[in-house]
């Protein structure tokens, strides 16, 4: 039976109608039953077949102006109940994540170059003897050289033994606790890396800090193998090009001592840069840590003949290295402990 335009239009007519009235106001079921495949409006648009040839044109303007408003009300009504769109296809949002402490990469890192070359990743008490502290490392009660370290001391009973009780002011506490435990018997390769305390505060000086220290005892150690390590850790850590220097200094713990210092990767060790001094370094070079040849009385208190074995320590601090790293060039070593989590984000 042929249908005409009229006819058509009465039909849209009812289908938009119906629609309006509809009570079934849920967004999702009245598209399915509107708009969905075996819908109304394609039931509807079925009647196309029977509209005379000339007419088709019209019959298509007037079902497609049909589905326009359907889908326009629709929409209107799916934004009403969700509140906003919502595309499925978009791809899901990436939580963000947390990482590390910039500290913690560090340690990782360092301990990394180490245990590559031999080192032993050790951790002793960060409350600890003043034996382990001072002591044993050839500072005697009231030695001068103790003020230095300038020490919390905790306050808890004295050991007639080991003394009073510290938070550790350096990692060199590990020293002779690591050649007792491996029974006074070389060889000793250690890295020992904990957190130090000492009442110091400023940009370069944190109260809490962390130190890693290199302990190696074994028969004919020497000064170079010292500076081989140093060396080694020096390109690993900074880069091929970066050079260490060691300077004559004073430790009670090592003879002879120094400081260890790496060249500038801004001034490459110059000092200058475009004729300028070098405003990051100053000199060409940063100071890092100490180091030294163990001294016989820390071998001996560890039980380690010093006729027959010697060995050199080495002890930075672990802030201070980062920050001293290519793109860093962090001013000022609070930030580390600020607890900013805009600082903390850019590692
Ligand atoms: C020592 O602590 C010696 N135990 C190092 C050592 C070990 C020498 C073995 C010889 C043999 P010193 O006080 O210079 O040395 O500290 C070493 C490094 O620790 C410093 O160069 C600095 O990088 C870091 N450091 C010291 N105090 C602080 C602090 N308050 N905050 C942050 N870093 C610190």
């Amino acid at each position: 039976m042929a249908t005409t335009l009229e006819k058509l239009q009465q039909d849209i007519d009812q289908l938009a109608k119906n629609f309006a009235n509809d009570q079934e106001l849920d967004a999702d079921k009245l598209r399915t039953k509107y708009l969905g495949k075996k819908g109304l409006f394609n039931e509807l648009s079925k009647e196309i077949r029977n509209v005379a040839n000339e007419d088709k044109k019209a019959a298509g303007k007037l079902l497609n102006s049909l589905k326009n408003d359907l889908e326009t009300k629709l929409t209107s009504l799916e934004q009403q109940t969700t509140g906003s769109w919502v595309d499925v296809t978009l791809p899901g949002e990436q939580p963000s994540q947390g990482h590390l402490h910039p500290i913690s990469q560090a340690i990782e890192e360092i301990s990394g170059i180490f245990e590559k070359i031999g080192f032993t990743r050790v951790r002793y008490p960060e409350v600890d003897w003043d034996y382990y502290a001072f002591e044993s490392l050839n500072m005697p009660d009231n030695h001068p050289a103790r003020d230095e370290w300038e020490t919390f001391f905790v306050d808890l009973p004295e050991s007639k033994e080991k003394g009073k009780v510290v938070l550790t002011p350096h990692t060199s506490n590990g020293q002779v606790r690591e050649m007792e435990r491996l029974k006074s018997k070389p060889p000793i390769r250690m890295i020992n890396i904990a957190r130090c305390y000492r009442r110091q505060q400023d940009v370069t000086h944190t109260q809490m800090f962390h130190q890693f220290e290199g302990l190696v005892v074994d028969e004919g150690i020497n000064i170079q193998h010292l500076k081989g390590t140093l060396d080694h850790f020096a390109k690993e850590f900074y880069g091929p090009e970066v050079k260490s220097r060691i300077r004559p200094f004073h430790f009670q713990f090592t003879e002879p001592s120094f400081e260890v210092d790496f060249s500038c990767h801004i001034c490459h060790g110059t000092g200058k840069v475009r004729g300028k001094k070098c405003s990051f370094c100053k000199s060409g070079w940063h100071e890092v840590g100490g180091a030294g040849m163990v001294h016989p009385n820390v071998l001996k208190a560890g039980g380690i003949d010093p006729q027959k074995y010697t060995g050199f320590a080495f002890g930075w601090g672990v802030e201070r290295t980062y920050t001293l790293r290519e793109g860093l060039n962090i001013d000022d070593i609070r930030y580390f402990y600020s607890g900013d989590i805009r600082f903390l984000e850019q590692f």
